[in-house]
């Protein structure tokens, strides 16, 4: 039997409201486009729902979130929807923004109007909430790359643990006409429209090139070309990550191949996004790329971000295992700019570690990162892992590295990325 209260409280529920919302969003979008007029996104998220879940129960956290909605309906002028649009989050449009640069003072209003507590059967019960705003028609002129953005606003808001976040760039506008034009990832690898460059790494003893790294390239039709930072979140949030790392490893194994059919032995390093090293799927991936191309698993390198590795070390940990057991080698990447605890260092499952070029651009001069890089270098060899210093830019530098005994040099002095024709005739010309 359900009792009085038990009613009440279930019908405190407010439902999820996506498609309405949009629908909503994409009318104020047009009228406003129409007017001339600016609007604000706020997509307002409620931290700490399960926790509320947990304490007080569902009708708690319920209740919190219907109480949320009704006041930011009440909040400020010119609301004219809030609806709730996931389970702990609400989106609000405010339309006829005069100033937008005053957008942040109404977060802060919003912020402070959200701080008193929520009262429910007695108890006080404390909301705390992260905003992510976007403004039409700065950041986005359809729902869509509106909603986009203001989401993207709010990732960024919580994972800086800031309590709101204005995009700052039309970034998903961009994008998402980026994507559009290529329909699907599959159709852009069929078109020859993604390639790798490849920037050689040198053994600093011998000066020698022992392998290159393969750098992703998106060629867009007017002959720019967009590179894998701005990218690779996208494709992420996307999910077609996996794809796309897929195509890298493929394709530099199957391009490394053929300079091994030409007697040029160089190993190939592929950067690998965490994403994809979650996925136990891809341990696979590795596996039969290496069957299918013929290449020995000790040519390839696979390079991970240090600080991605650190977000959930554990889990990155047992898979670069399992890579290492293939004979595959391991390289930590941006080495320096991860704070790893020295507790993990003892424990990471690498081969190589790679100094992040920060350190190494500015070891002229700055000494504190000459002290830097020169320990990075002490520790990694008490450790068993080879070193490699990338951004070297400068005879002064190289020559400081080879006597601090550094082992593997990469930087635009020694040579920068090149296509694969390219690659390959340096090679001949200068080593075949
Ligand atoms: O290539 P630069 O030339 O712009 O590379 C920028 C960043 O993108 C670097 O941090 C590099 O590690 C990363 N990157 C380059 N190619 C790839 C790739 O194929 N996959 C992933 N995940 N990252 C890549
Ligand atoms: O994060 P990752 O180490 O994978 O980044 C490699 C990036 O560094 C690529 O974008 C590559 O083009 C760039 N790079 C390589 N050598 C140099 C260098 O000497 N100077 C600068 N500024 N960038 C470099
Ligand atoms: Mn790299």
């Amino acid at each position: 039997m359900i009792s009085s209260s038990d009613t009440g409280s279930a019908m405190m529920t407010t439902a999820i409201n996506w498609h309405g919302f949009v629908k909503d969003l994409r009318a104020h979008t047009q009228s406003a486009a129409a007017l001339n007029s600016v609007l604000a996104l706020i997509i307002v998220e409620v931290r700490q729902l399960g926790i509320c879940n947990s304490l007080w129960g569902f009708d708690a956290g319920e209740f919190v979130v219907d109480d949320v909605k009704k006041r930011l309906g009440a909040m400020l002028k010119n609301v004219v929807t809030a609806e709730r649009i996931a389970h702990a989050r609400i989106a609000v449009i405010i339309r006829d923004i005069a100033i937008p640069e005053l957008l942040s003072v109404s977060a802060q209003k919003i912020i402070n109007g959200l701080s008193k507590p929520v009262v429910f059967r007695g108890e006080a019960i404390k909301v705390d909430v992260s905003l992510g705003i976007a403004i039409f028609p700065q950041h986005g002129v359809s729902a869509e790359s509106l909603l986009c953005e203001a989401e993207l606003a709010l990732d960024s808001a919580v994972s800086r643990a800031c309590s709101f976040h204005i995009t700052d760039s039309p970034y998903a506008d961009k994008y998402s006409a980026l994507f559009r034009a290529h329909d699907n990832l599959q159709q852009a690898i069929a078109n020859e429209n993604l390639g790798l460059n490849y920037q050689p790494k040198f053994d600093l003893k011998t000066r020698l090139p022992v392998a290159s790294e393969a750098l992703m390239r998106w060629h867009l039709p007017d002959g720019g070309r967009v590179r894998p930072e701005e990218f690779i979140a996208v494709a992420e949030a996307s999910g077609i990550i996996e794809q796309l790392t897929d195509w890298a490893i493929n394709t530099a194994l199957r391009e490394i191949a053929e300079l091994n059919d030409l007697n040029l032995k160089m190993g190939v390093a592929v950067n690998v996004s965490a994403t994809s090293l979650y996925d136990p799927a891809f341990i696979l991936t590795v596996e039969s790329a290496l069957a299918i191309w013929g290449v020995p698993p000790q040519l390839l390198t696979l390079e991970i971000t240090e600080t991605l590795l650190m977000q959930n070390p554990r889990l990155c940990f047992a898979h670069l295992s399992r890579l290492r057991d293939l004979g595959v080698k391991v390289s930590i990447d941006d080495f320096g700019t991860g704070f790893s605890s020295l507790s993990y260092f003892k424990t990471i499952p690498a081969d190589e570690i790679k100094i992040d070029q920060s350190f190494v651009k500015s070891m002229e001069k700055n000494s504190d990162d000459e002290k830097i890089v020169e320990s990075i270098i002490g520790l990694a060899h008490n450790f068993g892992h080879q070193v490699v210093a990338e951004g070297i830019e400068s005879s002064e530098t190289l020559h400081k590295l080879q006597a601090m005994g550094c082992d593997i040099g990469q930087g635009y002095f020694l040579a920068k990325p090149m296509a694969m024709d390219k690659y390959r005739h340096w090679l001949i010309a200068e080593y075949g």
